[in-house]
């Protein structure tokens, strides 16, 4: 079984968003004609409290794009985005998200950021989409959305790791690329066994 999943494909990392995406809008009409050639779509939210650890707005002195030691370790501080049941939170108004069998929400412990749709940023804290897919029966996994170099890639490392075969559609994603991070993040990806394409 090969499922889509589209990481946070939501208004926040879109244009005029909060966290914005560069051309992040643009990958919507291809997600959508895509999700007819897998048999199974699923779609995560990011979904985060008001007072969520990851808003630079949380800590005193800091600003966007800083980072703070959380006693998990490093994390880059966002402005607030994503916040649960915003506009931002939303769904691209355009995304066909009717037609995802699942909707996994992530980052909504006020603590722990959470870019994979797997494990949250302590690497240990389970979303729970690895066991929803191992009772599918799905191995196969294509990956599209926001951000290359943030979600998509925790998700990806994390899926390859699990053992499932990864396939991420570079143009189906777009970046946010802080000083060089979708150049690691495109290495790491690979070294693990990613595989990285444009084509469908
Ligand atoms: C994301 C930063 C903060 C993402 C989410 O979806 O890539 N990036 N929250
Ligand atoms: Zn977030």
């Amino acid at each position: 079984m090969h499922a889509l999943l589209g990481i946070d494909i939501q208004n926040d990392f879109c244009p005029g968003g909060a966290l914005a995406v560069a051309g992040g809008d643009a990958i919507v009409g291809p997600i959508n004609a895509l999700m007819a050639q897998f048999e199974a779509v699923i779609l995560t939210q990011d979904w985060h409290p008001a007072d969520h650890s990851s808003f630079a707005s949380h800590h005193i002195g800091k600003a966007p794009f800083e980072t703070v030691d959380m006693a998990y370790g490093a994390q880059t501080l966002w402005p607030d985005h994503c916040v649960q049941a915003s506009q931002g939170a939303a769904f691209h108004p355009m995304l066909a998200a009717e037609r995802a069998d699942l909707i996994l929400r992530k980052g909504f412990r006020p603590a722990i950021d959470s870019y994979s749709a797997f494990f949250e940023n302590d690497r240990k804290t389970a979303t729970g989409l690895e066991g929803y897919l191992r009772s599918r029966g799905i191995t196969e996994l294509t990956l599209v959305g926001l951000a290359t170099d943030y979600c998509v890639n925790y998700s990806a490392q994390d899926a390859a790791k699990l053992g499932f075969r990864v396939i991420v559609r570079t143009d189906l994603c777009r970046a946010i690329d802080l000083g060089g991070t979708l150049a690691v993040a495109e290495r790491e990806m690979q070294s693990l066994g990613v595989m990285l394409t444009s084509e469908g």
